[in-house]
């Protein structure tokens, strides 16, 4: 499937609104491929599906979470959590993705994790910096994430989490276990 087939898909399944940001994470992870070298198709193709089970039906969801063993702590968690491993099956499934990195990269782009390859991180920092996202914090993001991935990881995931607690939310273990490997990796 090429980047055009992928947009058409997705025109189809996303309200406009939701379209519009993933015109935004594709332009994004174009530019954020181009400057560390990670493939531009791959990246291209994981931002056009990154959120296409965004309004999924939740008890389809879980059927889905469930039914592919996928980590069951996700089932404890908010279902917005729910869109991204579950988009990275519909990705397998529906539209015949083989490749493990670019599920990874739909599968990991709300929570990320320790370990995360290049282009999981392309696609979690163009889902956070795309030209439509306004909030405060994302400039810091913006500004270092064409130079330094990892550091551009380290705060994404910092004010996530902030943001989440400021609200008494509950954070994913992936999440915490992500912030502490950049922090720990600390040169
Ligand atoms: O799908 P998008 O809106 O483009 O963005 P996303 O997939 O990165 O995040 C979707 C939502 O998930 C966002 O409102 C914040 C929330 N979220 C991300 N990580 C966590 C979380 N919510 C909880 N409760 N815990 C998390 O660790
Ligand atoms: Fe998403
Ligand atoms: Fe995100
Ligand atoms: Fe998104």
């Amino acid at each position: 499937m090429d980047l055009e087939q992928a947009k058409r898909l997705v025109k189809e399944i996303l309200p406009e609104k939701r379209y519009i940001h993933t015109l935004g994470v594709i332009e994004s992870a174009q530019y954020l491929a181009e400057k560390h070298n990670v493939s531009i198709e791959d990246a291209e193709l994981a931002a056009a599906l990154h959120d296409m089970a965004k309004f999924h039906d939740k008890q389809e969801m879980r059927r889905v979470i469930i039914e592919n063993n996928l980590d069951p702590v996700l089932l404890d968690f908010h279902h917005e959590l729910w869109h991204a491993p579950v988009g990275a099956v519909f990705a397998k499934d529906k539209f015949g993705i083989i490749n493990e990195d670019v599920l990874n990269a739909i599968k990991y782009h709300t929570t990320g994790r320790p370990q995360m390859s290049q282009l999981e991180k392309v696609i979690y920092l163009a889902d956070y910096i795309e030209p439509g996202r306004k909030f405060s914090g994302v400039e810091n993001v913006r500004a270092v994430a064409g130079q330094d991935l990892n550091e551009a990881m380290k705060i994404a995931l910092k004010q996530s989490i902030e943001f989440l607690i400021s609200k008494y939310q509950p954070v994913f273990p992936d999440t915490l276990s992500g912030y502490n490997e950049y922090v720990q990796k600390e040169k």
